[in-house]
């Protein structure tokens, strides 16, 4: 058959090598990248289809294996993905579905679709950019299956044998000619992943399978999600080891423009960053329309509720909606047949009229709960009257300090050392520990664009203080009003003075310490910078090699970890000619190499921030950050054997 393929070309060949050659000429335009984040699109991708399925109300169980070569399996129990003879492409519907860009939603019917963003480009995308692709399907009491090689149909539909059941099996090899970077899955990347599907469709049994780790009797490492509280138990997961205020409040409305899920539960914490927003079960990290109606209507009830029950007086001002979500952790998923991904990274939802829908259910919802529950209604009032006093003291304080000079919140910080350059997108700030690496930046910098802001110690840990506490520390209001966005309610990305914010720490236990602490001020509350893209992290070399008996002080090669320490050794002839400096912080390079490893924009390499997972993020923040000491020993023990080297 590939023989006759040579010199016979009929429709369905020209068909492909016009539809797909484009997504292996830039696969970047459907998958994002070629690094780790688009190879995880490929599964995403496949997975997506079989949660459609699942959506459509056919499928409850989907299996995921990663096996040792690093391709991946995903079985689902669906219909089946279509074997007919296709009408207009006139070749099996299965083939189409893998061979033509898009084709997937024209068979998709009525329903809600994983789609937007980088998802949704279709399951044609992953075949174009796999070496090798084979898809199963059983219905109609028998089993078929289909080959393909980097999109190409390589085996046409054949019957494999007879079969109870439907389902759909897909098995892809990632092409190692697209994915150059790396052909590794990561295990916690997809478990994370699957995790969160399974908490936004209920019931639906996701199961990870890893055959590359057998434990000791042989069997795959496995993880089963299942959730038969579907968001409710999001939000409780979210809590794990907080104390809370209520039971998950959960409620849902549909009209014609769509359905809406929430679950919404209080606790003790200060994080205002809780509420997770989904459209078709995509993490909409820049929030959008449904996420608006969800504050507006939470900020509306709990006031209307407030001064009808006299928690709040004539008198009082409102709470903000910053003091009614301090401590809330939020799941608002919204389902919608053609949702609109607007934004930087296509993560804010544009739809206007899901804005009402969840406006109207969660004011219906929220009002009725607080009406029924009068309990844990007056402890989450409580909670936000005393976020509302904090952010009132708050104030004065700054206001007595700015009369006497101690600190104004319009003049930059003292110790800040800014650059010239009054255009953000050019200009960069570098955050440095301690004024003698300080000392050092601010004499290596091109002060044109690079400016200095040391910090005296470490920095409050915003995620133990709460926002009050926060912002009466000087150390983090210097940081506020050097990057000039505000923060909260208040925050605007507009009013950035920098476009690139360089975390610039030690390569030391206590600089990690500085750099998890920065990352958690900046997550809770400037979470907006981070999804802008403008969060960095510096990488300062850990070791200098110097030629023996050279005269010159000049260093020959630096080394940025210990494993190129390591390959350097086995790659260098005779390694006693050179010295070896190890960089126990950046106040040992003098300001030229600083300059030349870390700071030159040609040269240095700067580790760009990103929420990869946001509910993830959201846990190991307040797992590592926050009050219970429980889960931050077993987030600490779980990772101990990932250590290498700890430099104390
Ligand atoms: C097209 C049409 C139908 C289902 C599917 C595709 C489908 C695709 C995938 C991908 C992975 N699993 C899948 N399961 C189903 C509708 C089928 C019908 O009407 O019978």
């Amino acid at each position: 058959m590939a023989q006759a393929k040579s010199n016979h070309y009929d429709g369905s060949d020209i068909q492909v090598l016009k539809e797909l050659e484009p997504v292996r000429k830039r696969p970047g335009m459907y998958i994002g990248s070629t690094g780790p984040r688009g190879l995880h699109h490929l599964v995403y991708e496949v997975v997506d289809n079989a949660v459609d399925e699942a959506l459509a109300g056919f499928c409850d169980k989907i299996d995921v294996w990663i096996h040792e070569d690093n391709s991946v399996t995903v079985v689902d129990n669906g219909r089946g993905i279509p074997i007919d003879r296709h009408p207009v492409e006139k070749i099996p519907t299965v083939e189409v579905v893998l061979t033509v860009l898009h084709a997937g939603g024209k068979f998709g019917g009525e329903g809600y679709k994983v789609s937007g963003g980088l998802h949704g480009v279709g399951v044609s995308v992953v075949n174009a950019l796999s070496s090798r692709l084979e898809v199963y399907v059983k219905r109609d009491d028998g089993e078929y299956a289909i080959f393909f090689e980097r999109g190409k149909t390589v085996k046409k539909l054949h019957k494999v044998g007879a079969a109870k059941g439907t389902g759909t099996t897909i098995k892809f090899w990632p092409d190692p000619e697209i994915f150059t970077e790396t052909l590794v899955f990561e295990y916690e990347t997809l478990m994370n992943r699957f995790r969160e599907m399974a908490f936004l469709n209920k019931n639906l049994k996701i199961v990870l399978n890893d055959e590359r780790t057998p434990d000791e009797s042989g069997a795959p490492k496995k993880e089963v999600f299942q959730y038969a509280g579907g968001i409710q138990d999001f939000v409780k997961f979210l809590n794990v080891g907080k104390e809370t205020l209520n039971k998950p409040i959960y409620f849902e409305a549909e009209n014609e423009d769509g359905a809406v899920d929430v679950a919404m539960q209080w606790s003790t914490s200060y994080s205002t960053n809780s509420v997770l927003a989904f459209a078709n079960n995509i993490n909409t990290q820049e929030g959008g329309t449904h996420l608006d109606g969800f504050k507006q209507a939470v900020t509306r009830t709990i006031n209307d509720y407030a001064r009808s029950k006299g928690f709040l007086k004539d008198k009082d001002n409102n709470l903000s909606g910053d003091d009614t979500r301090e401590g809330l952790a939020a799941i608002v998923s919204v389902k919608l047949h053609e949702p609109q991904f607007e934004g930087q990274t296509k993560t804010k939802l544009g739809n206007t009229e899901i804005r009402s829908l969840v406006q109207t259910a969660v004011t219906q919802g929220l009002a009725e709960f607080l009406e029924e529950n009068p309990k844990p209604a007056k402890r989450i009032i409580d909670k936000a009257t005393q976020a509302l006093k904090a952010r009132e003291a708050a104030r004065l304080a700054r206001e007595r300090s700015r009369k006497t000079g101690a600190l104004d919140s319009f003049t930059l910080p003292g110790k800040l050392a800014d650059c010239s350059s009054k255009d953000a997108s050019l200009s960069e700030i570098f955050i440095v520990e301690g004024d003698s690496a300080g000392g050092s930046a601010k004499q290596a910098r091109d002060r044109k664009f690079q400016a200095i802001l040391p910090l005296r110690g470490k920095i409050l840990n915003v995620e133990r203080a709460g926002l009050h506490r926060a912002l009466s520390s000087e150390t983090i209001s210097a940081l506020i009003t050097a990057i000039g966005t505000n923060i909260g309610e208040d925050f605007d990305a507009e009013q950035a003075r920098y476009h690139r914010i360089i975390i610039m720490t030690d390569a030391d236990v206590d600089g990690a310490h500085i750099r998890t602490l920065l990352l958690t001020f900046f997550y809770r509350y400037m979470p907006e910078l981070i999804n802008l893209g403008y969060i960095y992290i510096a990488q300062p070399p850990l070791y200098g090699l110097k030629k023996k008996n050279s005269r010159s002080i000049k260093i020959d090669k630096y080394l940025f970890n210990d494993n190129a320490l390591r390959k350097e050794f086995a790659e260098l002839e005779d390694p006693d000619k050179y010295d070896i400096q190890r960089y126990k912080g950046l106040g040992e390079m003098d300001p030229h190499q600083l300059w030349e490893t870390t700071m030159e924009p040609h040269t240095r390499t700067l580790l760009q921030v990103s929420i990869e997972n946001a509910s993830e993020a959201e846990r190991v923040v307040s797992d590592l950050m926050g009050d219970q000491v429980e889960p931050r020993k077993e987030f600490i023990q779980k990772r101990a054997k990932e250590v290498r080297f700890l430099d104390i």
